[in-house]
């Protein structure tokens, strides 16, 4: 990998954000949410959501929540470069080393963000049942204002963001279709939760990974 994309973000990297014209802004209040919907071609999404089901060791997670430990409703898996521990509701994962796939989608947000993420969780939703509830991606080893990549593959899933304190700020709600890659920067998690809500639809299984830029 060249030398340039092994470096940390820097905001003279962050103006070459987004300059795809394939690129739409979903929200500039308070945060900046802009999504690609076709980002990968849709053979290539097909054989990612393949390999990513049948290789990565996906795990049922448990988190401790007042006191009470819970499965989370979704497998996790969690992959990077050595050293990129992530904490979770009081869990640590220590990364597993990319695999080919992983790694050939972080180049290609590399190519098109300008961004070497140095970490992912991948989130595999198996139906309608899995989901992940309001939350922000805040953790402070993400740093201030993080830049989030978030490839989605298989089954659409509508994915949500509502302002944490105007409340007369309307929902905003997207459908993350497959091959689309939707990017979370700015002061987004600090201002806005988000959410994959459960769904009574049948849906088929839907693989999401958050890239992510750890600071260690
Ligand atoms: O599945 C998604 O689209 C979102 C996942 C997410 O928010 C997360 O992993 O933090
Ligand atoms: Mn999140």
């Amino acid at each position: 990998m060249p030398k340039a994309l092994n470096a940390p973000m820097t905001s003279a990297r962050q103006t070459t954000l987004f300059d795809s014209p394939v690129c739409e802004t979903l929200l500039s209040l308070d945060g900046d949410v802009r999504l690609y919907r076709h980002w990968l071609p849709t053979a290539m999404a097909d054989t990612c959501l393949r390999d990513l089901i049948t290789t990565l060791e996906w795990q049922q997670s448990r988190i401790r929540i007042h006191g009470q430990e819970h499965a989370i409703p979704r497998l996790n898996a969690w992959y990077g470069d050595p050293g990129c521990a992530y904490r979770y509701s009081g869990v640590r994962f220590d990364p597993l080393p990319w695999t080919e796939t992983l790694a050939d989608i972080r180049q290609r947000l590399a190519a098109t963000l300008g961004i070497a993420f140095n970490s992912v969780l991948a989130n595999r939703y198996r139906d309608g049942r899995d989901s992940v509830a309001w939350h922000s991606d805040d953790e402070p080893e993400l740093g201030h204002k993080p830049v989030i990549a978030s490839v989605s593959l298989g089954a659409t899933r509508r994915f949500t963001l509502k302002h944490k304190s105007r409340k007369e700020v309307p929902t905003l709600a997207v459908d993350l279709t497959h091959g689309s890659l939707l990017v979370m920067a700015g002061p987004t998690q600090h201002h806005w939760l988000h959410q994959v809500a459960k769904t009574t639809r049948i849906v088929d299984e839907r693989v999401n990974l958050t890239f992510r830029y750890i600071f260690q």
